[in-house]
């Protein structure tokens, strides 16, 4: 097994315990808390936590807190699924092959899970003991600006208004930056952020998950295409159907292909200047670009 497997199969135990932990000790209603716990226990690869994990592994740096703020991103990627399978979004039933949250409990109820999953995400970073004001400021502050307005919400917008218009590469990448990237970008520095890592890090690692980032969109877009049965069925194809902007739709399917790989270059040409270039970070970019789901 490669290092990276066994990596994910360690961490990915503690990240489950964590997350079920965080839900169960909520004092909510047991509806809002049941519709919760439905999207955010529904598995997933949990790429976003697995990679604030893999950072401090790298920067060999242990902190009790770093798998509640890994959960913290998790807990806002499951709302932005939540919101995102809305009939007023994409209006999907199935995500992860189960019927969607507001299919589940209705629509009122799962815009309320994924506004108590959001709202959460913040008040448990306020709250962590093994960690300075200023890096939970400083979390709190990279995860406001990826997650709203300036990353993923504003990139869930510019997609929207992109539908049924041809976007230049430019406004597709300036969609995926914002909507995909940020928010796992944002789980790459989190890492950063928890080990007190240098400036020069910092900047390595920002670049690295800038274009890891976009890699990890245009490799959804290929399986759109090209997936797994089950990749296909998370979307019944509907991206390709519906004529939305993709990489392989503005660039050819082959074109994507080469960004995919100019992308993945560019991302372990920045860890080359660390010396991070031969680990867990270069490991978790061939899965990201060769992933099958
Ligand atoms: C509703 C505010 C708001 C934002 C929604 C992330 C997003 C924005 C929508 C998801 C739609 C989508 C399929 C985007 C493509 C890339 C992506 C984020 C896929 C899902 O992430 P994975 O592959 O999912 O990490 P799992 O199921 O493994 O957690």
């Amino acid at each position: 097994m490669s290092n990276l497997q066994t990596f994910i199969q360690e961490n990915q135990l503690v990240i489950e315990q964590k997350l079920a932990e965080l839900i169960n000790e909520l004092t909510v209603p047991t509806e809002l808390k049941d519709a919760m716990a439905y999207s955010l226990l529904a598995g997933g690869k949990r790429i976003r936590p697995l990679y604030v994990l893999a950072v401090l592994e790298e920067l060999q740096v242990k902190n009790e807190d770093a798998v509640i703020v890994a959960c913290t991103i998790e807990m806002i990627h499951s709302y932005s699924l939540i919101h995102d399978d809305l009939p007023a979004m994409d209006d999907d039933d199935l995500r992860r092959g189960k019927p969607t949250n507001h299919i589940v409990f209705g629509e009122a109820l799962a815009i309320l899970a994924g506004d108590g999953l959001v709202t959460l995400a913040f008040g448990i970073i306020a709250r962590l003991t093994n960690l300075s004001a200023e890096q939970k400021l400083n979390l709190v502050d990279k995860l406001s600006f990826s997650a709203g307005a300036e990353g993923m919400v504003g990139g869930q917008v510019l997609d929207m208004l992109g539908e049924g218009k041809s976007l230049t590469m430019t406004e597709l990448e300036q969609v995926h930056v914002n909507k995909t990237g940020a928010l796992l970008s944002f789980s790459i520095l989190a890492g950063g952020i928890i080990a007190n890592a240098s400036e020069e890090m910092m900047n390595a690692l920002r670049t690295y998950a800038f274009h890891i980032g976009l890699a990890f969109q245009i490799q959804d877009d290929i399986l759109d295409i090209e997936g797994t049965s089950e990749q296909l069925g998370k979307t019944a194809g509907k991206d390709v159907l519906s004529e939305k902007n993709t990489y392989p739709s503005i660039l050819t399917l082959e074109g994507a292909k080469k960004h995919l790989h100019m992308q993945y270059d560019l991302a372990i040409e920045a860890l080359e200047s660390v010396n991070l270039h031969k680990g867990l970070l270069l490991e978790f970019a061939n899965y990201i670009t060769k992933r099958t789901n």
